[in-house]
């Protein structure tokens, strides 16, 4: 059974878009029935008044509730086998307009109920409006926002939320998948970067992993870039997810891993060092071929940080005494590890998902035997050095570290493990 949409407002030919596109195909389809009013039928003087002064004083006009009611009394009566009804009543000072709303109130037509959207201009409708409608028993009210920020009425929310709706019901939209991927879809996370032909334009390339066929390798990638939209855009969205999932590192997340260090070297490297030294060094050091040796390797410990699904920071241990001199000069008897590699994309700065991490990297050190961590981080990195402070690493000296043509000096820290 098809359900339908009533719309009330003054200016009932705002909502003439819905003959268009996708709703107005709906509509011809017979998907979904749309009936447009205009609120000054049910006026009753001479110049068809809607609104009037405020009770109480202040700037501009309320819309009459005897005018309101009369309006609603009638398009609500108008199809009275329609069990369930809502009426929404937009306006800025109202609840958020959500996707998770669109689908209940989807539902609510689809199962052949009444969705009703009393469109208000001026300061808004007489209060006594929505709590009337209220107390019926089968008619559900709800005052809704579609953002913050303010409009002249509430036409084009109703537009809006009439589209949200309408593109949920069953046979409107050609490719349901194309539902489950999007953006405040199911997974909560903003949709990843799209790209079609040509694959060169402008000199701007479509990212290698999409035009691979490697359907895992693409699924990887475009859940990292919706967490990394997701972080940058909208982290208000992130924080709601489960708490990072830090866990030992396996052979498949070489590639992710890379893809992180790719991201954020350059970032622990002094401001002036050439961008291409930083981008050899990864290349060299921290590709996926690396990465997936180091994994291997018995005296290497990689750990990952998890959002959402996607790695998005790493560390690395590497056990055993330190070989170079300037590093054994200054460390304790007792250093048994480095921490090679710590990195997190700065888009989660900010969040708990560097400290778990470091936590976990240390209890897992500590399980191994490992008395005294040490690391070397670049002297002009200080947000760096602060964090390392802050886990309980000391500064005990310097070591020279060479990246592409430069030698640079990096400072050393160390921290004991309880015993
Ligand atoms: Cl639903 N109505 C009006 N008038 N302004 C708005 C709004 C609605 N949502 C955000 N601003």
């Amino acid at each position: 059974m098809s359900g339908r949409i009533d719309i009330v407002s003054i200016f009932p030919g705002y909502l003439d878009p819905l003959e268009l596109s996708l709703v107005g195909k709906a509509r011809q389809d017979g998907l979904l029935d749309v009936a447009v009013h205009d609120l000054r039928d049910w006026a009753t003087d001479r110049h068809r008044t809607v609104d009037d002064t405020p009770f109480g004083g202040g700037a501009g006009m309320v819309m009459r509730p005897d005018v309101w009611g009369a309006a609603l009394d009638d398009v609500l009566a108008a199809d009275e086998t329609t069990a369930r009804r809502t009426v929404l009543v937009p306006t800025p000072a109202g609840e958020r307009f959500t996707q998770s709303m669109a689908e209940e109130l989807a539902l609510l037509v689809c199962a052949g109920g009444q969705l009703v959207i009393a469109c208000g201009r001026y300061e808004g409708i007489d209060a006594r409006v929505a709590e009337h409608y209220a107390e019926h028993e089968h008619i559900a009210v709800r005052e809704v926002s579609i953002g913050d920020y303010v409009l002249n009425g509430g036409e084009v929310a109703a537009l809006v939320i009439t589209e949200a709706v309408a593109r949920l019901l069953p046979g409107v939209i050609g490719n349901p998948q194309s539902l489950v991927e999007e953006s405040h879809g199911s997974a909560g996370l903003l949709e990843y970067p799209v790209y079609t032909k040509p694959p060169s334009w402008r000199g701007l390339d479509v990212p290698e992993v999409l035009r691979s066929g490697d359907h895992g390798r693409i699924g990887t990638w475009r859940r990292s870039r919706a967490v990394e939209r997701t972080a940058r855009r909208r982290p208000d969205l992130l924080a709601r997810h489960a708490p990072p999932h830090v866990r030992l590192a396996k052979g498949v997340d070489a590639e992710a891993i890379a893809d992180v260090a790719a991201r954020t070297f350059a970032l622990a490297c002094p401001p002036d060092l050439p961008a291409d030294d930083a981008e050899a060094f990864v290349a060299e050091h921290l590709n996926a071929v690396a990465l997936r040796s180091a994994l291997r390797s018995r005296d290497r410990v990689l750990l990952v940080a998890e959002v959402a699904g996607a790695v998005v920071g790493f560390t690395m241990l590497a056990l055993g005494r330190p070989e170079a001199e300037d590093v054994r000069e200054v460390v304790s008897d007792r250093a048994g590890a480095e921490l090679s590699k710590c990195y997190v994309l700065s888009e989660h700065h900010r969040s708990s998902v560097a400290a778990e991490l470091m936590r976990a990297t240390l209890s897992e050190a500590q399980r191994r035997g490992v008395h005294s961590v040490w690391l070397g981080v670049n002297q002009g990195n200080e947000r760096a050095q602060r964090f390392y402070r802050k886990h309980g690493f000391v500064r005990v000296g310097s070591r020279r570290f060479a990246v592409g043509s430069r030698t640079e000096s990096d400072y050393v820290m160390e921290r004991t493990l309880a015993s």
